[in-house]
């Protein structure tokens, strides 16, 4: 097949998933063109059948803001245009899905199909921000194909948008030879010389991360046992994060690292991971972390219980409870026989349910329908 992706390329879930769709099609031999302002984030190599199209967006200083979403139709549409592509892959409705449905109408190309991947904040950003409601809606149902991410997302736009029998579930995915358990034993040595525990969470720092609850269980655990915080990503809470870190006197336990390039090799080495979010269509950096035998303890009421087994691979529990996250945190760091069982059984739940390999099979039949419609 000849595919065209565009998806937001900086450090996040939904460009991160979309990238690695990408290389694994074009792994399987089919061409694929990224197009997008910058090269997404985990293009780390040369593929002879992975291309990439920059758009340019004219500086003009009448533009108060410089017109992206325009640039970015027309470079769909010339991409398409030149190599013959099939099918445009928009990942993100805001605003991917209008742009391919703009390019699609540029071209007058019928036959051209648009497949629009929902991954979350595009949806439940647009409950607080009316003003994209309706573009949203018609973009996602001018698509001729439609997935999220998980049922709890799919519910979301059935309630929101009323969109309710076109959603097709295809789950997020991990590369298991990547992800996986016992990386990077040095930076551990160093990080944790008396043998302390490592807690985690990956995230982009927004306010709906919760990264004050992150800090709060932090907070209860170490005081049940010895342990270090590791921060991973940046973003607007950042500061929230700091300041709740001084509050509580944890400057030598916790780390704040940044965006990370290679998180698996970090992921690797934790203990427990926290992603107690208020919204998360499905939790990308909770599935590495599981793929790395990494137990996680999230929110009960999002997309996690999905991914995450409780009782099992973690727990999953009310938004806000951080005292009985870090009750269940404790127990699973303090019974070394336990933490190997739930260990043992992340790594097995997600090579059975969310492989790369197995989800992006799903991806190839479902492009390949919507080309047959
Ligand atoms: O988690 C984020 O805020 C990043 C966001 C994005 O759009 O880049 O991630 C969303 O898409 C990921 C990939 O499908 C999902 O795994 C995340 O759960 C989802 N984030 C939220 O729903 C908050």
């Amino acid at each position: 097949m000849r595919i065209g992706i565009t998806c937001h390329p900086v450090t996040g879930g939904s460009g991160v998933l979309a990238t690695e769709l990408g290389i694994a099609l074009a792994e399987r031999g089919h061409q694929v063109h990224l197009v997008s302002y910058e090269l997404p984030v985990r293009v780390d190599r040369f593929m002879e059948n992975l291309f990439y199209h920059q758009v340019e967006v004219n500086a003009y200083p009448l533009f108060k803001y410089p017109p992206y979403t325009l640039a970015l139709a027309a470079k769909l549409a010339e991409v398409v245009k030149t190599w013959k592509l099939e099918l445009l892959h928009a990942h993100y409705a805001i605003p991917h899905a209008t742009c391919c449905y703009l390019a699609k109408q540029l071209l007058r190309d019928e036959k051209l199909k648009v497949i629009t991947t929902l991954h979350g904040t595009d949806i439940t950003l647009v409950g607080s921000d009316r003003s994209f409601y309706e573009i949203t809606k018609f973009s996602i149902e001018s698509s001729d194909g439609v997935t999220c991410v998980s049922n709890y997302l799919r519910q979301e736009v059935c309630r929101e948008f009323k969109i309710c029998d076109e959603p097709r579930v295809i789950y997020n995915f991990v590369d298991m030879q990547k992800y996986k358990p016992d990386g990077c034993c040095d930076y551990k040595r160093k990080l944790t010389p008396n043998n302390e525990k490592i807690v985690m969470h990956v995230s982009n720092f927004r306010p709906l991360k919760r990264i004050g609850d992150v800090l709060d269980i932090f907070r209860l655990i170490r005081s049940g046992v010895p342990s270090k915080l590791l921060l991973i990503g940046e973003g607007p809470d950042l500061g929230v994060a700091r300041e709740r870190v001084q509050q509580y006197h944890l400057n030598d336990d916790v780390v704040f690292l940044g965006n990370q390039e290679n998180v698996e090799n970090l992921l690797s080495i934790g203990d427990l991971f926290l992603l107690p979010s208020e919204h998360e269509s499905f939790g990308l950096a909770a599935l590495e972390a599981l793929a790395c035998g990494v137990p996680v303890i999230g929110t009960s009421h999002t997309g996690i219980p999905e991914l995450v087994e409780d009782g099992k691979t973690g727990y999953v529990l009310p938004m806000g409870d951080t005292e009985t996250m870090a009750i269940r945190g404790l127990e699973l760091l303090t019974d070394d026989e336990k933490h190997r069982q739930f260990s043992r059984q992340a790594r097995e739940s997600v090579s059975t349910r969310f492989d790369r390999n197995t989800v992006v099979s799903e991806y190839e039949t479902y492009y390949q329908e919507i080309l047959m419609r």
